[in-house]
């Protein structure tokens, strides 16, 4: 797993996973239970064009956050909605 600072890669780290929907996974910090994830999965899957997010949590560590749409959702928007949840998106998964 290669992790990439968010402000350097624009287009990498988004793959197309069917013919419909297009994951990117990002890098969070600070989550540490059940209440972190649904925070962040209630306020990313807010952001304009996000139909699913999947968190898969690493209490103390990093963990992944996949934001899923028919179009790639808009970075800062979802890093936004991760600070608004009370978290730090420090990266995306290329
Ligand atoms: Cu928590």
């Amino acid at each position: 797993m290669e992790i990439v600072p968010t402000e350097w890669s624009r287009t990498a780290g988004s793959r197309r996973t069917t013919m419909e929907t297009i994951t990117t996974t990002y890098t969070v910090t600070g989550m540490t239970c059940g209440h972190c994830v649904a925070a962040v999965s209630t306020e990313v899957g807010q952001v304009d064009g996000v139909t699913a997010v999947e968190v898969e949590l690493v209490p103390e560590g990093t963990s992944l956050v996949r934001v899923s749409g028919k179009v790639p959702a808009d970075r800062d928007a979802v890093s936004a909605a991760v600070d608004e949840a009370g978290y730090v998106v420090t990266g995306v998964v290329a």
